[in-house]
C-alpha cells in the first residue's frame, strides 16, 4: 500500500511565517494534487511548546543556526517556531486535509528537539507513525512537504531503517539551503531511499 507523508506543511515553515523556507508555498498545489494518487495520507505537524529548547529565546548570546549542545545531542538553533495552537503551527489553509487520516506531532518535549516523523533527534520517543503505518500493512512510504533537509530528509531515512521503502519526491519539497539539499539527498540515495518527481507517481 502506497502511502504519502505530509511533512510540516505549517504556515511558520512558508514565507510569511517564524522560519520561512524559501519557495514554501510551492509544494502546496503540488502536494494536493498528489493526494488522490494515494490509498492513505498521513501528515506531521512540528507542535512545540513555548520553551523548547531548539528555540533562540532559551540560548542568551547565540545566533540562529548556531550549534549548541543540548542534553547531550547536537542543537541547531532555531527562531521561535510552531508552537502548539498558535498560527504558526496550524498547516497553511490552501494545503487540502480531508485526506488525511491521522497527525502526528512532533518536538513536544522541550529537552530534544524531533526533525523526524518517527522519533526524536537521539531516537529515545517514538511518535507511534511506524506502528500506525505496519498496522495497517503499509510498505512504501513517499515524502512530500517542508523543510527538505530537515525533518523531510530525516524522515524518510528514519523510514528506511523502520523497513519501509522510502521515496522523496523531489518537486514536492524546498529546502532552507541548496548545499543542504544536496548533502541530505546524497546520504538518502546512499541509505537505499529513492528520490522521484510528482510526474513519476
Ligand atoms: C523543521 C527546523 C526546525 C522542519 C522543524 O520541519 O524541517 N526544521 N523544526
Ligand atoms: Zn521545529
Amino acid at each position: 500500500m502506497k502511502t504519502l507523508v505530509i511533512i510540516d506543511v505549517q504556515n511558520d515553515f512558508i514565507p510569511g511565517g517564524n522560519l520561512p523556507v524559501p519557495n514554501g508555498y510551492e509544494v502546496i498545489p503540488v502536494i494536493n494534487k498528489l493526494q488522490d494518487q494515494f490509498d492513505l495520507v498521513v501528515a506531521t505537524q512540528d507542535w512545540h511548546p513555548e520553551n523548547h529548547g531548539s528555540f533562540i529565546s532559551q540560548h542568551e548570546g547565540k545566533n540562529i543556526y548556531d550549534i549548541v549542545d543540548l542534553n547531550g545531542t547536537p542543537q541547531v538553533v532555531w527562531p521561535v517556531h510552531c508552537v502548539q495552537n498558535t498560527k504558526g503551527a496550524a498547516f497553511h489553509s490552501d494545503l487540502k486535509t480531508e485526506k488525511i487520516e491521522a497527525i502526528f506531532r512532533k518536538g513536544t518535549n522541550t529537552e530534544i528537539d524531533s526533525y523526524s516523523g518517527f522519533y526524536d533527534n537521539a531516537h529515545l520517543k517514538s511518535t507511534g507513525l511506524s506502528g500506525y503505518l505496519k498496522d495497517k500493512k503499509v510498505t512504501e512510504l513517499y515524502f512530500v512537504g517542508l523543510a527538505a533537509e530537515y525533518c523531510v530528509y530525516f524522515s524518510a531515512k528514519d523510514a528506511i531503517n523502520e523497513g519501509f521503502k522510502s521515496f522523496l519526491i523531489e518537486d514536492a519539497t524546498r529546502a532552507l539551503t541548496a548545499d543542504g539539499f544536496e548533502n541530505a539527498k546524497a546520504d538518502f540515495k546512499k541509505s537505499g531511499g529513492q528520490i522521484l518527481k510528482s510526474t513519476d507517481i
